[in-house]
Formats: C-alpha cells, structure tokens, sequence
C-alpha cells in the first residue's frame, strides 16, 4: 500500500463539484481550479481530490500537493435512483502520479451491485498500481427515506469496511453534540481498523462545522474530506488552521 494511506489523519480538499452540483457551487474565485489548488497548498492538505479533467489541466503545476483522482461521478440532472460508474481510469491516475483515486457508491439505489462490482475492479487494479481508494459512501435512491439517519450513515461506514475501502468518507447526520458524541463512537466501534474520514456538507456556521469535526475526531475517527466548508469562505485560512489542529494536534486516542 503506498505510504500516504498508512497515515492516520486526514486533511483532504474535495473539488469535484463542478462534476455533482454544477457551477451554481462556485464564486467567479472558486470557479477557477488554480484558487483551489492554491488553498490547497498554503492550507497545506494532506490531499486534493480533482476530476480527470480538471486534474489533467491543472495539476502540472501542484504536483507536490497528492492528488486522488476521482473516477466516477454524476450530475444532479438526472431523477433517476442514483448510479454513479467510472469515466476515468487508474490508469491515468498512475500517468497523473496521484497517490489514489476515488469512488463515489450509492447502497441502496438499484444500481448498487453495479457500483459495487465496478469498485471491486477498480480497487483491484489501483491497488496492483500502489494507489490507495477513497470511497465515498452515500446510501441514497428511493429505498432511503433520509440519507442521513444515523443509523444508515454507520451502515455506510460498515460498508466502506466491508469492500476494502483505504479511507471512507461518510456523511454525518445534523445533530446535538451530546447525540454526535455517542454517534460517532458508535460509528468508530462498527468499523474496527477502517480509517473514517467526515465529509464537509454545505457551508456551515464555523463554530458548528468545528464542534462536529472535533466529536468525530475525539471518537477516533481519522479527519474530513471537505469542500464547501473551506473554499465557500471569503478567507478559508483561520478556519483551515483550526481544522487542522482539531485533526492533527488535539484527540490522539489511539496514539
Ligand atoms: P463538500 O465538503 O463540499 O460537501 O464536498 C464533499 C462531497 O462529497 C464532494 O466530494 C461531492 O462533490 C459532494 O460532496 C457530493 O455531495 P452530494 O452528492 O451530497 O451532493
């Protein structure tokens, strides 16, 4: 396994929005890839999570920050259950020298089996090539009243353990702080050894997004693949060092 997936702690910038939402996430600042690589380097992130064709523009000239190249996606045009295959390869992933590359499932849609096959693969393959897989596991379709019930967010970490994943990002549910507590130790007992990274969501008020971060660190979880929460701020800076010091420098439990 390439050495960035032995790490514990995870600090990752996830740019594949003009992919999922469209622009209508992105300031005419944001729209531009080289600003959030820029964030990326100065916030000094363990990682950047880019599209192939983002990454195959814009990446030639951040080559120190590691990338995952996300090889599916899909847009928010279609009503359809959810089904999320690959466009991108780890083949260009190796050519882009990324250290691993990401994968989006969606359980519970009923295209699940074809996303969990397809991951099956590529996980195959990138782990021939040394390349570590991030899986991004949304339970989503119209067997799932509410994609962020506690109860399906800790099936989706389990899932995430189950198939193999290096890091798994799961989405967490919007709650009090003494709920999120017990929450995400429970979520940490279910999924023994799986490293656990929180998805960011859209913007929150700082103070939340922080508390939220520092109950699923604090439980043992392994750090955040964040987005909106960072490169939706006038200046992401101050909140990027306190994320960081939530991530890597309070809650150590299994050190
Ligand atoms: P955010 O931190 O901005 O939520 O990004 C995390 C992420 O998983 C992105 O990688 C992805 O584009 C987006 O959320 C998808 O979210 P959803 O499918 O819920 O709209």
């Amino acid at each position: 396994m390439n050495d960035f997936f032995l790490k514990e702690k995870f600090l990752i910038l996830a740019y594949d929005h003009g992919l999922e939402h469209g622009p209508s996430d992105f300031s005419e600042k944001s729209a531009d890839p080289e600003f959030i690589l820029k964030i990326a380097q100065e916030g000094r992130f363990s990682a950047i999570v880019l599209t192939p064709g983002i990454a195959e523009k814009f990446y030639f000239k951040f080559r120190e920050i590691p990338l995952i190249l996300k090889l599916n996606g899909k847009t928010r045009l279609s009503q359809e259950d959810p089904v999320s295959l690959a466009y991108g390869s780890v083949d260009l992933a190796k050519r882009l020298g990324a250290v691993g590359v990401g994968y989006t499932l969606y359980p519970g849609s009923k295209y699940e089996s074809l996303m969990l096959k397809e991951f099956g693969k590529i996980r195959e393959e990138a782990h021939q090539e040394n390349l570590g897989v991030v899986a991004w596991v949304y339970p989503r379709g119209k067997a799932i009243e509410n994609e962020t019930d506690p109860k399906i967010i800790k099936y989706a970490a389990r899932i995430g353990l189950e198939i193999g994943a290096d890091l798994i990002k799961i989405k967490y549910p919007l709650k009090d702080p003494e709920f999120l507590e017990n929450f995400f130790k429970e979520v940490r007992k279910a999924t023994p050894r799986a490293k656990i990274a929180l998805a960011g969501g859209e913007k929150l008020e700082e103070e939340r997004f922080l508390e939220i971060l520092r109950l699923a660190m604090k439980a043992g979880l392994n750090g955040a693949v964040v987005g909106r929460n960072v490169w939706q701020r006038e200046n992401p800076f101050p909140f990027i060092e306190k994320i960081r010091e939530i991530i890597f420098e309070e809650n150590q439990p299994w050190l």
